[in-house]
């Protein structure tokens, strides 16, 4: 490569950064600004501990990558239960998991960085000397272009990062003459054909010596590509523009980007998972951060960090703040529908998502990193490792584990910006967990089933590209590489390229998208980078204090399922009753029902409805003290007889009810600490127990987002009283509704036409398949009292229970389970449609099935989705 080109050839010195690139470079280095800072809590590690940890990492690497060189090279993969090679053609078909297999010697190119990392340079120096003579890279073989792209094309492209970088040091790679970037600049030609669509979406799998059209090719017929597959390409392509000046490749690549952003839910902001590459339209319109999305928001952060362009930064967070304001339901992550983005779409969780958390650190979002980290490696410890999808009640959903190293990647993100040594002791316990059981005489073999500690015969690249790398970098020290890794991003395959390239051969025209946005602001950036300066000197207990009101959320959730009615059985207690499983003629579902304060009636035309009766409390408010209700309130006077106000977090909601019934309130409202959140845009939120008994709490419970809390703090402020109505109806929803008396528990003697004139109703068209009933409630809803007269208001009379009340969103108790929330989920605007249940308003038979159609077809679609 010349120096024309402007990339940094070998014996090129490394380029200044012009002054505005360093935007891009800090928000890539502010993440390791926190490591000096120790966090009380967890006990911080001896260099020692941490030395012998790496070193374990080291060992362990030797036995993978020996293994593989030993009894598998030239092939792509070993094989670690039968101690060979993966040859394509020789195996049985896996399916889509062989499209990465290209007959290029994937492991060893997957590896080319890390043994740089791990200080193994001799090994390097060899491993690509085997790469330039043994590597071919024109084989008859059809292969996913995302996979070699993120670890072929990143591969040589780390490997060649790393190998000027050395060369320039002046000991090792002193032979080297830029041989991988030219493979490299082979690869990129090789693919580019796979952009030849009208969309400029990339064909999901290229024939590496045929391309696409030729009759010999045997692809080049796909109609669909998932958004990752065509959103990923970004990092690697433009690196290798930059790095050899031939522009073509970040101009394609950036085309796949913004032809994806144009076709965003423009309600939603999100994407689908599949799209169709010739017109467009979304395939699959669930939409989640893992399996078939994840890398595509990782790049478009990634690619405003390494190329330094605004648009890719507004564009990520735009959809972070959609995943923040639909998915992200902390500590979970759950897919949602694209054009109904409260509607959950799934009741699991891939593994895939487990990067995010790492993300997070890098958009700065330290808070629900954290609490979604905590979560999984709570999955973790009762599985030994992450299943390969898992339920929002964490059973295991699918039982694999291919040793992804997604979990480990954002350990090291935390650990770096939060410097808590809780974060290395989650990485000893990977590390025992992989050694115990996944180690193998011949490498270390995936987990055919987490449960049973079953193996199978197969070791991903990825396991030596990232894993080992993430492992081994969470217990170095600085002196313990030899390089500045802060000079790096890494790729989605943790390949290293280097962040001088923001300069080097910016000649790529870019899209002029930036009207499209609103300006960015300060606020935007003060969010890119996670303050560690404000944030952790401040409060060493940080990251301990969100993650300890999580610290048993795992083992504290309700089995369900299976499981659960096999327990019950044993035990003789009934199981819980899911919504699919409810039946309208059956009298024990009735009745509880009728716990739950809701009435079935019968209609004439052969429908029934589902009737919840109001519940009301009504109080004045006052503030608890201290403010999180965690423990003895100081000023039982004030709250007695009143409604207490309580901020979120610290203890479970149990306990503050308890602490204020105590007291002697009347009730409480349990404001969000979560700054900004409102439930016009979060997702349903649902309190549950702690997994307790919670029958001695009689008061009822309401959960308030920050803006509607903020509502009464500021009320309080200005009046000296202020009364409020707990309710479960929103008084709002309808007008009608307003002037008439609000019904009490009596109710339930009431004449069905009465109930239902003042209640949510719910149509079940076909009573014989009640899991197609749409049940459109709402969340329980609290109607501040006019103010000024708020004063003269009395107290109402307190008739319910409370977590009774709360309980009733969800059968099954205490379980924050979001498969029995049936109805739970607020509407979008979209979908408000004023006919829509509330009173006697009905919404139109024909419209309802659609929507049910459209729902349990994109769910049947789902049940049967792979990785
Ligand atoms: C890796 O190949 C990459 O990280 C990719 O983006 C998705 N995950 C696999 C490993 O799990």
């Amino acid at each position: 490569m010349s120096e024309a080109g402007g990339g940094r050839g070998s014996g090129s010195s490394v380029p200044q950064r012009a002054p505005w690139s360093l935007v891009a470079a800090t928000a890539a280095l502010c993440l390791v600004s926190a490591t000096s800072v120790w966090t009380a809590g967890a006990a911080p590690m001896s260099r020692e501990e941490k030395q012998k940890l790496g070193n374990q990492v080291l060992e362990m690497f030797d036995h993978a990558y020996g293994n593989y060189m030993e009894h598998a090279y030239p092939a792509d993969e070993l094989m670690p239960l039968t101690c060979r090679g993966r040859v394509r053609g020789q195996e049985p078909s896996r399916g889509d998991v062989d499209d990465a297999l290209g007959k290029f010697s994937l492991t060893l190119i997957d590896s080319l960085d890390t043994l740089v990392v791990l200080n193994k340079t001799k090994e390097f120096e060899d491993a690509v000397r085997k790469v330039l003579r043994d590597v071919n890279l024109d084989n008859d073989v059809v292969v996913s272009v995302f996979e070699t792209n993120i670890r072929v094309l990143g591969g040589l492209l780390g490997g060649h990062s790393l190998a000027i970088m050395l060369k320039e040091k002046g000991e090792y790679m002193q032979w080297y003459n830029d041989e991988l970037l030219q493979m490299a600049k082979q690869l990129g030609y090789k693919l580019l054909p796979a952009f030849n669509t009208t969309s400029g979406l990339p064909y999901p799998r290229i024939n590496l010596k045929f391309g696409i059209r030729k009759p010999e090719a045997r692809t080049g017929t796909e109609t669909d590509t998932c958004t990752a597959c065509a959103g990923t390409l970004i990092l690697e392509f433009a690196a290798l523009s930059r790095f050899t000046g031939a522009t073509i490749f970040e101009e394609y690549a950036r085309k796949a980007l913004d032809f994806l952003w144009e076709k965003r839910q423009r309600s939603s902001n999100l994407v689908g998972v599949t799209i169709n590459i010739h017109t467009g339209d979304w395939v699959r319109k669930d939409s989640g951060v893992g399996a078939g999305i994840d890398s595509y928001y990782e790049y478009l952060l990634k690619a405003y960090v390494l190329l330094g362009d605004d648009s890719f930064l507004e564009r990520f967070n735009t959809h972070y703040d959609a995943i923040m304001r639909y998915i992200s339901q902390p500590p979970l992550l759950l897919d949602v529908h694209i054009h109904k983005p409260m509607l959950n779409a799934r009741t699991w969780m891939d593994a895939l998502l487990a990067f995010f958390p790492g993300l997070q650190v890098l958009k700065g979002d330290i808070r629900p990193a954290i609490e979604t980290h905590e979560m999984l490696y709570q999955v973790i410890k009762k599985h030994n490792f992450l299943p390969e999808a898992f339920t929002t009640d964490f059973r295991v959903h699918w039982a694999q584990h291919p040793l992804r190293p997604e979990f480990a990647e954002s350990t090291y993100f935390l650990y770096k910006a939060t410097g808590d040594p809780y974060y290395l002791e989650v990485g000893k316990t990977l590390i025992e967990n992989l050694n115990k059981y996944a180690r193998v005489p011949c490498g270390f073999a995936a987990m055919k089933d987490v449960r049973t500690g079953s193996h199978e015969d197969r070791m991903d690249s990825f396991f030596l590209a990232e894993m080992f790398k993430y492992l081994y970098l969470l217990f170095a020290d600085k002196e313990d590489i030899i390089f500045d890794i802060e000079d790096y991003i890494f790729t989605t395959e943790a390949h290293l390229l280097p962040l001088w390239l923001s300069t080097t051969n910016q000649r790529v025209s870019k899209k002029n998208t930036t009207s499209e946005y609103t300006e960015l602001d300060d606020s935007n950036f003060d969010w890119t980078c996670p303050n560690t300066q404000i944030l952790f000197p401040n409060d060493p207990l940080y990251a301990q204090s969100i993650r300890e009101p999580l610290k048993n959320v795992v083992d504290k959730s309700c089995p369900r399922g299976i499981i659960r009615v096999e327990e019950s059985l044993r035990s003789g207690a009934k199981p819980p009753l899911r919504a699919r499983d409810f039946m309208a003629t059956n009298p024990e579902h009735l009745e509880i029902l009728k716990k739950m304060g809701v009435s079935l009636i019968h209609l004439k035309d052969g429908r029934v409805q589902l009737v919840q009766h109001a519940i009301q409390t009504r109080g004045f408010v006052a503030s608890s003290k201290p403010y999180n209700g965690c423990s003895e309130l100081t000023n039982p006077e004030a709250v007695m007889g009143k409604i207490a106000l309580i901020q979120r977090g610290q203890c479970m909601f149990a306990e503050k009810a308890r602490n204020i019934q105590n007291a002697g309130a009347i009730g409480g409202i349990v404001i969000d600490d979560n700054e900004g959140s409102s439930s016009d845009t979060a997702p349903l939120f649902q309190m549950a127990g702690d997994g307790k008994d919670t029958d001695d709490i009689t008061i009822p419970m309401l959960f308030l987002f920050s803006k509607e809390g903020g509502i009464i703090l500021d009320a309080i402020r200005e009046y000296e009283e202020v009364e409020v109505l707990l309710s479960d109806k929103a008084k709002d929803r309808d007008p009608e509704m307003e002037n008439e008396e609000q019904p009490s528990s009596e109710n339930d003697s009431q004449s069905a036409e009465q109930i239902a004139s003042r209640s949510q109703e719910i149509d079940l068209v076909d009573q014989e398949s009640p899991e197609e009933s749409s049940v459109n409630s709402h969340p329980e809803a609290l109607s501040p009292v006019d103010t000024d007269s708020a004063a003269s208001v009395s107290s109402s009379e307190q008739d319910s229970n409370p977590m009774e009340n709360l309980e009733t969103t969800s059968l099954d108790g205490e379980c924050t389970d979001l498969d029995n929330q049936l109805q739970e989920q607020p509407e979008t605007e979209e979908d408000s449609n004023p006919n829509v249940s509330w009173g006697k308003k009905a919404q139109p038979i024909d419209s309802i099935l659609a929507d049910w159609n459209e729902d349990i077809e994109a769910f049947e679609m789902m049940d049967k989705d792979e990785l």
